[in-house]
């Protein structure tokens, strides 16, 4: 199994002002091709260990030899989480979801704005690195988490729809010490369409 570096589906600047090219261009050139090539080192001490995906590796972590599951679950998670990141952010994005994910939301939540809320104030409590998350649980409930480092929902049991990068990586040049601004402007750029798809494959 041969993990490579996904294209971003837009240029490097196009999710500007929101998110600076500098930041996008690091962020998935040197980030995200740190995590492939460390997931890779890590899985090659294991031949004889072959996963089919790097989705099987994360919802098993426990079946992952022991001497390399801390390196999988943070290489491996920082693989599939940026390859979900990318693909939920576009130019021109933003706005409010419509179709069976704007329903489910209200129903969950109460409201949009209610989901914002508790997604932003998750987003905030992340001490140190981590993401925000809105997953579907085990019962099919959406659920928002906040989890540490890379930890992917998919190791919880959870499937992740959408997930917000809080790692300083992902703001500081444009940011710095920011992150609620950085929060407050990624909102522009969600992609609620691809949002809505993940949604759709998780319950259909
Ligand atoms: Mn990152």
């Amino acid at each position: 199994m041969k993990f490579t570096l996904p294209s971003l589906p837009y240029a490097y600047g196009a999710l500007e002002p929101y998110i600076d090219a500098q930041t996008m261009e690091i962020h998935h050139n040197k980030h995200h091709q740190a995590y492939i090539n460390n997931l890779t080192a890590a899985l090659e001490r294991f031949p004889e260990f072959q996963p089919t995906s790097v989705e099987s590796l994360l919802i098993d972590l426990p079946a992952v030899p022991s001497d390399i599951r801390t390196a999988v679950r943070n290489n491996g998670g920082g693989h599939f989480n940026h390859s979900l990141f990318w693909q939920i952010m576009k130019p021109n994005g933003g706005g409010e979801p419509d179709g069976l994910l704007a329903q489910e939301i209200k129903k969950s939540f109460g409201s949009f704005a209610e989901f914002q809320e508790l997604f932003n104030a998750q987003a905030k409590a992340v001490f140190g690195s981590g993401w925000a998350w809105l997953s579907v649980d085990k019962d099919g409930k959406l659920v928002v988490t906040g989890l540490p480092n890379q930890d992917c929902p998919l190791s919880y049991d959870e499937e992740p729809l959408m997930g917000l990068d809080v790692w300083e990586h992902a703001y500081y040049l444009k940011y710095q010490n920011k992150r609620p601004d950085y929060i407050s402007a990624w909102w522009h750029v969600i992609n609620w369409d691809r949002v809505e798809e993940n949604y759709r494959a998780v319950i259909e």
